[in-house]
C-alpha cells in the first residue's frame, strides 16, 4: 500500500461512515457554500435529508419553478462572487432550469447545478426520466460531471467548486445518481483551496502604460463579473486619476460608478448612437473584464477585427483574449489583482481631458430627458428613481426593451449594484431580485421587468414572501411584447405577428400573495406610489402603464414604420 493509500485509509478509520446525501452537504459546507436554491424532486430525497441535517449551516431556499431557482443561484453568485448551488429534479426539473445554466455561461457567473440522476443500473434504459446530462449540458455548462460513488463525492464537489470560481468563472452542472445518494461511506471531507489571485505581468504593465502614453483618444470598456468591494475602488482610482473615458459593456452597468464624470455611458444594445460613432473613433481601447461580446461590440462592428483599432484586452481567461478582435496587447490576470497593479502605476500625462470631457457631454446630452407623448414619461421616473432609490440599493432586470429606460435614464452610483442577464434571458430578472435580497438582507432591491418576463417567472414572488424577502417590481406594461414588435416594425411594418399581449391586473396580482399593489399612469403619480411601496416592507409592484406607441426611449412606432421599407434581419 502506498503512504498516500495508507494515509487515506488512516484518514478513513477516523472519519464516521455518513450516507451519501449526507456526505453532499457537508461537501458543499466544506466548500464555503452557504444557498442552495431548490425544487424538490424525489431523485434527490437522500440530499434533501442530508440538508435537513446541516439546515443550520446551509440555507435551503424552496423555489417554485426551477428557471426560478437557478436564476437566483446565478444571481447569488454574480453579486458575491461565491458560488451558490441549485438543486433540480432529473429530466424535467433539468429542462426547466437549463435557462439559468445559459445565463451564468455567458454571464461569466460561478455556480453549482446539482441534478437528481436516475438509478446507475437503469442507465440507457430510456428510463423514467432519464437524460445524460453530460450531453445535455455538455455545450451550455463550463463543465458537467456525474457522481455514481458516493465516495468521490468530497472531490468532486471541491473539484466542482475550483472550476466553477477560476479563470472565467461559469457553472458547473452535477448529476447524482440515486443509489449512491443512500450508500453508506466513510470518507473525508475536502479543505478548501486558498488559491491566490493570478497577478498581471508587470512587463504587460509597462507596455500597457506606453501605450496610454501615446494614446490621444482612449476610451475604457468595463466589464466582467466578480468584481470585489477592494477592485472595484482600485480600478475607479486607476480610472478617475487618468481622466479615462469609461464605457460599461451590456448590462454590466454598475461595475462602475455612473454618476464619475469620466463615466460615458454603456455599450449594448440600445446604446446611445454618439457613443458607438466615438467609440470607433477611439485611438486605444482598453477592455478591463469585458469579452468584447456581441452585444456590446455592436454585433462586432465596433472594432476591427484584424487589429487596425489597437486593444488592451485585460481577461482572467486567455482563450477570450483575441478571441474575435486581435488585441495590441493582451493582459491575462485576475481582474481584482489588475486593478491594483493598475491603481498603483504611476501616470503618465493624460492629453485627453478634452476628449474625455467631450464624451461625458454627450452622455448628459443623452440623458435630457425629452417630452415623451402621452401622461407617463418613463425618463423623468428613472431620474426620479435615482433619487428615490436607496443609496446602496441593487437593481436586477430582465430582458426586453424596457431595459434601456434606466440604462439611459439612470446613473447607479459606487454603492448600488446591478444584475442583468447578458444573454438576453427573459424571466430573469425577478428570481435574480429575489437572489439578491436573499444574499444582501436588508438591502433595498428593485426590479426591472417587463409585461412579458413578469408572467414567464413572476410567480417566483410566493418564493420572496416563503423566504421573508421583499423586492419592489416595476412592471413596464406596453401590452406587448415589444422588443420583437420594434423589429417586427422595423423589417415588415404594419404587419404585427405574434407580438400582442392581454395580461392581467398586475397590482392585484401583487396583492393576491400579501404584497403592495400599485399602477402609475401618469408621471406626478410615480414618487409617492414608489414612497408607499417601499414603506409597505412587503413585495412590492409597480406597474407602469407605458404609451405602448413608445416603443423605445428614443423611437416612436410610427418613426420605425416611417424609416422601415428595406428588408433587413436583425437580431433580438
Ligand atoms: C426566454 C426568452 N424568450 C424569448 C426571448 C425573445 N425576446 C426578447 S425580448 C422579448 C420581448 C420582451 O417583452 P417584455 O418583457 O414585455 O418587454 P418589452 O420588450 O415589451 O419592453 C422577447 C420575446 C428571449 N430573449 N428570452
Ligand atoms: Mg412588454
Amino acid at each position: 500500500m502506498s503512504l498516500a493509500q495508507q494515509l487515506e485509509t488512516a484518514q478513513q478509520l477516523e472519519t464516521p461512515a455518513r450516507p451519501g446525501g449526507r456526505v453532499l452537504a457537508d461537501a458543499l459546507i466544506a466548500q464555503g457554500i452557504d444557498h442552495v436554491f431548490a425544487v424538490p424532486g424525489e431523485s434527490y430525497l437522500d440530499v434533501l435529508d442530508g440538508l435537513f441535517a446541516v439546515r443550520q449551516q446551509l440555507k435551503l431556499i424552496t423555489c417554485r419553478f426551477e428557471a426560478g431557482a437557478v436564476n437566483m443561484a446565478e444571481a447569488y453568485g454574480k453579486l458575491t462572487g461565491r458560488p451558490a448551488a441549485a438543486m433540480v429534479t432529473r429530466g424535467p426539473g433539468a429542462c426547466h432550469g437549463a435557462i439559468g445554466v445559459h445565463v451564468a455561461m455567458q454571464d461569466s457567473t460561478p455556480m453549482l447545478l446539482f441534478v437528481g440522476q436516475i438509478p446507475f443500473e437503469e442507465t440507457d434504459r430510456d428510463s423514467f426520466q432519464e437524460v445524460d446530462y453530460r450531453r445535455m449540458f455538455g455545450p451550455l455548462a463550463k463543465w458537467v460531471t456525474q457522481i455514481d460513488d458516493a465516495r468521490r463525492i468530497p472531490e468532486l464537489v471541491a473539484h466542482a467548486v475550483d472550476v466553477a470560481t477560476t479563470g472565467r468563472p461559469g457553472p458547473v452542472v452535477i448529476a447524482l445518481s440515486e443509489e449512491m445518494q443512500k450508500h453508506m461511506v466513510a470518507v473525508p471531507d475536502r479543505p478548501r483551496v486558498p488559491v491566490f489571485a493570478s497577478l498581471p505581468d508587470p512587463a504587460g504593465m509597462t507596455r500597457m502604460q506606453a501605450m496610454l502614453a501615446a494614446s490621444r483618444k482612449p476610451l475604457a470598456i468595463l466589464g466582467g463579473s466578480c468584481w470585489s468591494a477592494a477592485g472595484r475602488a482600485a480600478i475607479q482610482a486607476f480610472l478617475v486619476s487618468n481622466g479615462l473615458p469609461v464605457a460599461v459593456g451590456f448590462r454590466r452597468q454598475a461595475v462602475y460608478d455612473g454618476t464619475l464624470p469620466n463615466f460615458v455611458g454603456d455599450l449594448g444594445v440600445g446604446s446611445d448612437p454618439a457613443l458607438v460613432a466615438r467609440a470607433k473613433e477611439a485611438d486605444l481601447i482598453l477592455a478591463i473584464g469585458s469579452r468584447l461580446g456581441e452585444a456590446t461590440t455592436q454585433g462586432y462592428t465596433l472594432f476591427d477585427h484584424a487589429g487596425g483599432t489597437p486593444i488592451i484586452h485585460v481577461y482572467p481567461d486567455p482563450a477570450e483574449i483575441g478571441r474575435v478582435f486581435r488585441p495590441a496587447l493582451g493582459i491575462v490576470a485576475d481582474l481584482n489583482a489588475f486593478a491594483v497593479a493598475a491603481a498603483a502605476l504611476e501616470r503618465p500625462p493624460a492629453p485627453w481631458a478634452e476628449w474625455t470631457r467631450s464624451l461625458r457631454a454627450l452622455r448628459e446630452a443623452g440623458q435630457a430627458v425629452p417630452a415623451y407623448e402621452g401622461a407617463l414619461n418613463l425618463g423623468k421616473v428613472m431620474r426620479e428613481l435615482q433619487e428615490l432609490a436607496a443609496p446602496d440599493a441593487v437593481f436586477a432586470s430582465d430582458a426586453g426593451n424596457f431595459a434601456t429606460w434606466p440604462a439611459r435614464f439612470m446613473n447607479f452610483s459606487e454603492s448600488q449594484r446591478m444584475l442583468g442577464p447578458t444573454n438576453g434571458a427573459m424571466g430573469y430578472g425577478v428570481p435574480a431580485g429575489i437572489g439578491a435580497a436573499i444574499a444582501f438582507p436588508g438591502r433595498q432591491v428593485i426590479v426591472f421587468v417587463g409585461d412579458g418576463g413578469m408572467l414567464m417567472t413572476g410567480q417566483e414572488i410566493a418564493t420572496a414572501f416563503h423566504h421573508g424577502v421583499a423586492p419592489i417590481l416595476l412592471v413596464f406594461n406596453n401590452a406587448m411584447y415589444g422588443t420583437i414588435r420594434m423589429y417586427q416594425e422595423r423589417t415588415y411594418p404594419g404587419r404585427v405577428s405574434g407580438t400582442g399581449l392581454t395580461n392581467p391586473d398586475f397590482a392585484k396580482f401583487m396583492e393576491s400573495f400579501g404584497g403592495h399593489g400599485e399602477v402609475v399612469e401618469a408621471t406626478a403619480a410615480f414618487a409617492p406610489a414608489f414612497r408607499r411601496a417601499a414603506a409597505s416592507g412587503k413585495p412590492a409592484l409597480i406597474e407602469l402603464r407605458m404609451n405602448p406607441e413608445q416603443i423605445t426611449s428614443r423611437a416612436t412606432i410610427a418613426q420605425l414604420r416611417a424609416g422601415a421599407g428595406v428588408v433587413k434581419p436583425e437580431k433580438a
